[in-house]
């Protein structure tokens, strides 16, 4: 029997380096509250990614929440269906109403030329997902925004490292928020963080992730408890050290597989964009005039101990919670339904070799 192969696998650096920093921690008996390792940490991944301020979190969905309450966003919120279910439960824990818009078919993100209609009196803010690492039309987003008003909060949780002529894809919109989650490219096994522009917006995301604590005596916020610990700080400060290498091997994987599906009848997959990709996922479309359907495959590579995965399958906006919304309508969002049909995320991390990569390909070739 051969080893199950995973949709991704987190990449983990040297445990033999990971254990003085621990040991660090245990004589200084600093373990959270935003001690030494959690400045160390913020300050290196703003060299790291081209940014001038960063908040750690102690998740990604963390970071999110509190991202909508540090600027104050209420009413209606316009975003994507397209997306892990996180994004729009944000807004639910804000009392906020998420208006679904639907996805441009090449990008999976939200579709630009669907915002303006979406806009009411009482829309407040942007909240577009960059799906994949793949970076929104950040421009055009930013243009509507500046025309009616509007605040644009990037969920940036698939996007670590990626940029744009030159410039981190991060450093757009009011905030972007980013998930260190065991299953991204860079992870903390837990962890989030929000990139903010001016110093005022990043004392208040400070303060609002400490239960709103100024001082020893002053609450100006009902906040909540969002810090990262020590240890997750001090794991990412060396995980940092080693995620370029884990970038370019995940490069390599992308390119094989390209090179290997590229011909194969109904089997799409989506180009890159971006001038600096990180591969954090990759996904294929099988496409209606395939041999086999999607669901089938998944089923074929279960049966070969592979879990590929169908992100983003259901769409947000059919879970329960949010499908009695008017925006949720199947005939608002009929890219993004096709899509969530169509789409398998293939197995994509470092430590997969070309072998395990063959394995894959050759269940897709045997299918179709
Ligand atoms: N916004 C977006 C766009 C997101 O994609 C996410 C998270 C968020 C916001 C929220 O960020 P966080 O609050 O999570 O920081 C996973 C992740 O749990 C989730 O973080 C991620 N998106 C989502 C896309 O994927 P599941 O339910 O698919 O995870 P799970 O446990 O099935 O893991 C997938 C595979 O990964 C497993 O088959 C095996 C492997 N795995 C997983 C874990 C946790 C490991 O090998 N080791 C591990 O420790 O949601």
């Amino acid at each position: 029997m051969s080893k199950p192969l995973y949709v991704t696998k987190p990449e983990l650096a040297p445990l033999d380096e990971f254990i003085p920093l621990l040991e660090e921690i245990w004589d200084s008996r600093v373990v959270t509250n935003c001690g030494p390792f959690h400045a160390r940490f913020e300050r290196a991944l703003c060299d790291y990614l081209g940014v001038e301020r960063v908040a750690l979190f102690a998740n990604g969905t963390l970071g999110l929440v509190t991202a909508l309450q540090a600027l104050r966003i209420t009413g209606e919120v316009i975003t994507t269906p397209y997306s892990f279910v996180a994004t729009a439960h944000s807004l639910l824990w804000n009392k906020l109403t998420p208006v679904f818009v639907d996805i441009d078919p090449v990008t999976f993100n939200m579709d630009p030329d669907k915002i303006e209609s979406a806009i009411t009196p009482q829309t407040t803010a942007i909240l577009p997902v960059h799906c994949y690492g793949q970076p929104c039309d950040v421009e055009r987003i930013q243009r509507i925004a500046d025309n009616y008003g509007l605040r644009v909060i990037y969920d940036a949780a698939h996007a670590f490292g990626v940029s744009r002529g030159g410039r981190s894809i991060l450093d757009h919109g009011d905030l972007s928020v980013l998930s260190f989650h065991a299953t991204k490219v860079f992870n903390t096994f837990e962890g989030g963080a929000i990139v903010c522009r001016d110093e005022k917006t990043k004392q208040r995301i400070d303060h609002l992730k400490n239960f709103g604590f100024v001082d020893e005596v002053t609450v100006v916020a009902p906040g909540i408890n969002g810090k990262m610990s020590e240890i997750n700080a001090a794991f990412g400060m060396l995980q940092l050290g080693y995620v370029d290498e884990a970038i370019r091997r995940r490069r390599e994987i992308d390119g094989r597989y390209r090179a290997a599906l590229r011909d194969m009848p109904g089997i799409h997959c989506p180009p890159l964009g971006g001038e600096t990709h990180n591969y954090s996922y990759f996904p294929i479309l099988v496409r209606p005039d395939c041999r086999i359907s999607r669901d089938a495959l998944y089923a074929r590579f279960r049966a070969a101990d592979i879990y590929a995965r169908r992100y983003f399958y259901p769409l947000i906006s059919d879970f329960p919670m949010y499908r009695g919304l008017p925006s949720a309508a199947r005939t608002n969002l009929p890219v993004a339904a096709r899509i969530s049909e169509e789409v398998l995320c293939l197995p994509i991390y470092p430590q997969l070799s070309e072998q395990d990569v063959d394995r894959v390909i050759a269940v897709v070739k045997e299918a179709v």
